[in-house]
């Protein structure tokens, strides 16, 4: 058996430099992590780009920053800055994430990007090729890298491919809209498996298939002249152990190893302890819906006034893709809402937001995750959010109540929440004020059913049914006959 490549927009570590040294650190994110067991299991090499341009890495530097990833499997593919402006700021993050999740109005549909996407999939196409042998598996993630299945394909007609999208796929409605419709499904359908988090996406995906393609569709196998893809769903899991260890970890700490932010927590819940906090988390996208968020929690206290100066929301944003317009205009509405807000409600004992725009480390996530009474995660679109697993994973006493729009990926797993339509501002008031009232004898029969859920369906489960189905696949296709 070969090894498994791994291929992802951005590689599972992060690179510092200083001075003449390099060092490259391990990721934490949501990829890195459910990849581990894969990545570290056995055999295998994950290629993508390291976050530095060609123009920002110093020629002499460069074969040491091979060798610092080569310690942790990984490879680079090189990019210059205006392959990067224009395949990832552009195409990618300006025509299929908002297309993706049913922003139309905001894709941008420009030949220059698209031509920068397509050559720059063929760079990570090429790197592959570069290292792989006919019996490696290859496992090609998200919607930055949808051309690369084909074009390895090509070279390799052998060879086993997975392709995982872990955002949604829209209705074929929306779908058609792109111009490039037809290229991006046949480059997909170089692969042997492709996965998404929820069967919505996978029938919207097929729906475009047979549409668009005219090929011939069953179930959930699309026939080629010479081969079946699979196309399935896998909903991801989160490291559920690393969760609830540290919030084990977090309950056991003395007043001395306490962080600030949770003193600080700790110091508003002593004075007021009757008060609710509610928690919002995401990265600054419009996807998530942040601002009408903010909207319906002035709607909340307009509806219940009782709830004054009782509740508080904590907003954490975390700076994401600022050099797209869209993103910058968001954060100044989100300021701007967060200022007024505050303004008009608080008083001098009571400031009804608590708005940070940053990245915290894990240890602040989880005094977060562990201290606020309520999860309030409403996107108006994602693919699956894992904030909402991992908020639930870290109520070691069972007690917190979450509430979901119905438009996530993960409200299709965890029904025992409230689920809510993010744009139903009276049905948010009202679930506002059930999470409020909820006994503490209902929160943990919910929230013991989705652990042992979350617990069960781990993220390692989720990588290891990934790379079984596809195993399954190839060997079907070795004996394929066709229909
Ligand atoms: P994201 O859109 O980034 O991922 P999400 O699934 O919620 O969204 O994952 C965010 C991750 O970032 C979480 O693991 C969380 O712990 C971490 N995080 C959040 N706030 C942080 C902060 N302030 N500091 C540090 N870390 C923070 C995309 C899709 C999702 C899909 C995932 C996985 O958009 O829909 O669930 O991929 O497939």
């Amino acid at each position: 058996m070969g090894k498994t490549i791994i291929i992802s927009n951005r590689l599972p570590v992060q690179l510092q430099i200083s001075n003449e040294s390099i060092t490259a650190i391990p990721s934490v994110g949501g990829l890195a992590t459910g990849m581990k067991s894969v990545h570290s299991g056995g055999d295998s090499l994950w290629i993508g780009w390291s976050g530095l341009t060609d123009e920002e890495i110093p020629q002499e530097l460069a074969p040491k920053i091979d060798e610092a990833l080569a310690e942790h499997g990984s490879s680079k593919v090189k990019l210059t800055s205006a392959e990067v402006d224009g395949f990832y700021y552009g195409f990618s993050n300006r025509t299929i994430w908002p297309l993706f999740h049913y922003f139309l109005e905001y894709s941008e549909f420009e030949l220059a990007s698209w031509d920068i996407y397509k050559k720059v999939n063929q760079k990570f196409a090429d790197a592959i090729l570069e290292k792989a042998t006919d019996d490696d598996t290859i496992w090609v993630h998200d919607y930055q890298l949808m051309l690369v299945p084909q074009m390895v394909r090509e070279k390799r007609p052998d060879i086993s491919i997975g392709f995982f999208l872990h955002i949604p796929f829209p209705s074929y409605e929306i779908f058609r809209t792109m111009p490039w419709r037809k290229e991006v499904l046949s480059g997909l359908l170089g692969a042997d498996l492709i996965g998404f988090h929820t069967y919505d996406y996978e029938r919207h995906f097929l729906s475009s298939v047979r549409r668009l393609l005219g090929l011939d569709v069953s179930f959930n196998d699309i026939y080629l002249d010479d081969r079946t893809i699979k196309v399935d769903s896998f909903p991801m899991g989160i490291d559920y152990k690393k969760f609830s260890d540290a919030a084990k970890e977090h309950a056991q700490r003395s007043e001395e190893q306490k962080s600030e932010l949770q003193k600080r927590l700790d110091t508003h819940k002593k004075s007021t302890p009757d008060a609710k906090f509610f928690l919002s988390i995401d990265r600054l996208d419009y996807s998530k819906g942040i601002a009408k968020r903010l909207n319906a929690f002035e709607y909340f206290l307009n509806k219940y006034p009782q709830y004054k100066e009782k509740v508080r929301l904590i907003i954490l944003a975390v700076p994401s893709r600022s050099n797209v317009p869209q993103y910058q205009l968001l954060k100044k509405e989100i300021d701007e809402l967060v200022g007024r807000i505050n303004g008009e409600l608080s008083t001098v004992s009571w400031t009804p937001i608590w708005y940070f725009y940053r990245s915290m480390p894990f240890e602040n996530l989880i005094d977060l995750y562990t201290t606020c009474d309520i999860a309030w995660l409403t996107p108006i679109r994602d693919g699956m959010n894992l904030v909402a697993k991992e908020y639930i994973a870290t109520r070691t006493d069972k007690t917190g109540v979450l509430i979901l729009s119905e438009m996530a990926g993960s409200a299709n797993e965890m029904n025992e929440s409230i689920l809510i339509n993010p744009n139903n501002f009276e049905q948010i008031a009202d679930a506002l004020n059930q999470a409020i009232t909820m006994p503490k004898a209902e929160q943990q029969n919910r929230n013991s059913i989705l652990q042992k859920r979350l617990e069960r369906y781990n993220v390692e489960k989720w990588a290891n049914d990934f790379m079984t189905s596809l195993r399954n696949q190839k060997e079907g296709n070795t004996t394929y006959v066709s229909r």
